[in-house]
């Protein structure tokens, strides 16, 4: 291996950036002067190097690599906050002909996926790990992180980060040194052109050992995220020199890949979907409600898909709550899945719920949606093409505005917020108020009167849980409730 730095860019990267949306198709999203867009450059090199691009599956944290699909031509998966090590780990063991890469920042792997990363280390899996420890949580603006220095100001730690309080950095590879299984632990950083040519080194020694199934590799990457750190890059490679190598120095801190015999693991026992079914869906547990329930209202003779879309704050994702709390009540199986955009707040707020007699494959909802709600244009959009031609639109007509739709669809327009805001004094009810549409609907819609009480039921509970200690919002949020039951509807 050459120890030179290559310039220009490698095969492993798409030559043009088309999964990144907006005009920009040639450069990364990473600010002036980030340590990820190195370290991408360097995996890619390597990843090209030992001939490995069609089997890799890099698994992406969340955090400012949350997009590295966007660049690298190998399989992709993104994972919740943390998740990565666990995901790697079904990834790597259900696919022996795969070499699986987790990639994490320091909140993601050193905070909230901490447990997950040292079981993944201790069991010697066929992953390798880059760690990316830029000393703060870079995508959510700075905030303090396992590996902040003490005395550093982050959002978070606006005096300092205080050892009494906080804690003390988290010294993640001396760590792992602890344990027995894992094979190659390096700290590295990219500071200077030796520097990065050291970090490139231990790169290659990861994919190798990847290729090679050694097991697990680790290599911890101190990298500069000037933005957060409000420093110029020379002073964040000087911030990186001076103080972060005082708690994470550089070198390899385990070596034991001339003595460690590769072992791939041998093929899972149940590859095929069929089997897997087999497995999950047993006849028994297919229909598994009792039959009792079965005399609901027939809108539940099929599944019930419901998408409900908004922006954070509306109460999307507690109305779906509620509505899957209602099939509860009536013993039926049911699914609620959140989604909602990366912005701290005010971003889009989605939730999917089925409610079914059946067991629920995924609750995963992108078509064949029976019922939706949306408060705002971009969800309706959004989520439109999902609803059925025959579907049940429920909006909130000061937001929406409705294109042309099949004349199947029945559509109920209700302005919740001025409801809420003049009726009951407080806009925040709002979702209160489409819960009470909601019930209406389903009521003009076939929902016989025990789904009705069970409805209502639910919605009380809620009301009840969320809002029990302050008698004042229990009452408001009732009154909104029924004011969305008797609403005109458009
Ligand atoms: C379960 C969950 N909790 C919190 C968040 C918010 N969140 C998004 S990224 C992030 C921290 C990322 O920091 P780090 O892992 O250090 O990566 P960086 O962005 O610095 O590369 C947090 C807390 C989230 N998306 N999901
Ligand atoms: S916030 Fe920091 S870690 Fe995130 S892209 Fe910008 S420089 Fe990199």
């Amino acid at each position: 291996m050459s120890e030179k730095v290559k310039f220009g860019r490698s095969p492993v990267f798409f030559e043009t950036f088309n999964r990144r949306p907006g005009p920009i198709k040639k450069n990364m999203h990473y600010c002036p002067g980030c340590g990820h867009g190195i370290l991408h450059k360097l995996i890619a090199e390597a990843v090209d190097h030992f001939g490995i691009q069609k089997n890799t599956k890099f698994i992406s944290p969340v955090g400012c690599a949350v997009f590295a699909y966007y660049y690298f031509n190998f399989g992709n998966i993104s994972v919740p906050h943390g998740r990565a090590p666990a995901v790697a780990t079904g990834v790597a063991r259900a696919n022996p002909e795969d070499y699986v890469i987790s990639y994490q920042g320091d909140g993601d792997l050193a905070a909230i996926g901490f447990n997950e990363f040292l079981q993944a280390a201790n069991r010697g899996e066929n992953i390798t790990v880059f760690f990316v420890n830029n000393s703060n949580y870079g995508m959510t603006g700075g905030q303090m992180a396992p590996t902040t220095l003490p005395g550093q100001k982050t959002t978070t730690s606006p005096y300092g980060r205080n050892p009494l309080t906080e804690g003390y950095p988290t010294p993640v590879c001396e760590i792992v040194n602890a344990l027995t299984a894992p094979v190659y632990i390096e700290r590295v950083a990219l500071t200077t052109p030796a520097r990065v040519a050291a970090a490139k080194r231990a790169v290659y020694k990861g994919i190798q050992n990847l290729k090679e199934r050694k097991g697990f590799s680790l290599i911890e990457v101190v990298s500069p995220c000037p933005v957060n750190l409000k420093m110029s890059a020379e002073q964040v490679n000087e911030f990186i020199e001076k103080q972060m190598m005082n708690y994470f120095p550089l070198g390899v801190i385990r070596d034991k890949t001339a003595e460690t015999e590769g072992r791939p693991l041998p093929a899972p026992v149940v590859r095929e979907s069929a089997d897997v079914e087999k497995i999950l869906l047993t006849e028994k547990r297919s229909d598994s409600v009792a039959a009792d329930f079965r005399n609901t209202s027939s809108m539940f003779d099929k599944e019930l898909r419901v998408k409900i879309g908004g922006f954070g704050g509306q109460g999307i994702l507690s109305l779906g709550v509620m509505l899957a709390n209602m099939g509860m009540l009536r013993n039926f199986n049911v699914s609620w899945m959140p989604s909602y955009g990366p912005e701290q707040r005010g971003g889009s707020a989605c939730c999917s719920v089925i409610v079914s007699r059946k067991m629920i494959p995924s609750p995963i909802l992108e078509s064949g949606i029976d019922l939706m709600i949306a408060t705002t244009q971009t969800a309706l959009e959004k989520y439109l093409p999902g609803l059925k031609e025959d579907g049940i639109l429920i909006y909130d007509s000061s937001a929406v505005k409705l294109p042309e739709l099949p004349a199947a669809m029945r559509t109920y327009g209700v302005d919740a917020i001025e409801i809420a805001a003049t009726k009951l004094g407080s806009s925040k009810c709002a979702n209160s108020v489409l819960m009470g549409v909601l019930a209406a609907v389903l009521a003009a819609n076939g929902l016989n009167e025990a789904d009705q009480a069970d409805f209502d039921r639910a919605f009380a509970e809620a009301v009840e849980e969320k809002f029990g200690k302050k008698p004042g919002a229990v009452e408001m949020n009732v009154k909104a409730y029924e004011a969305g039951k008797a609403a005109s509807l458009k």
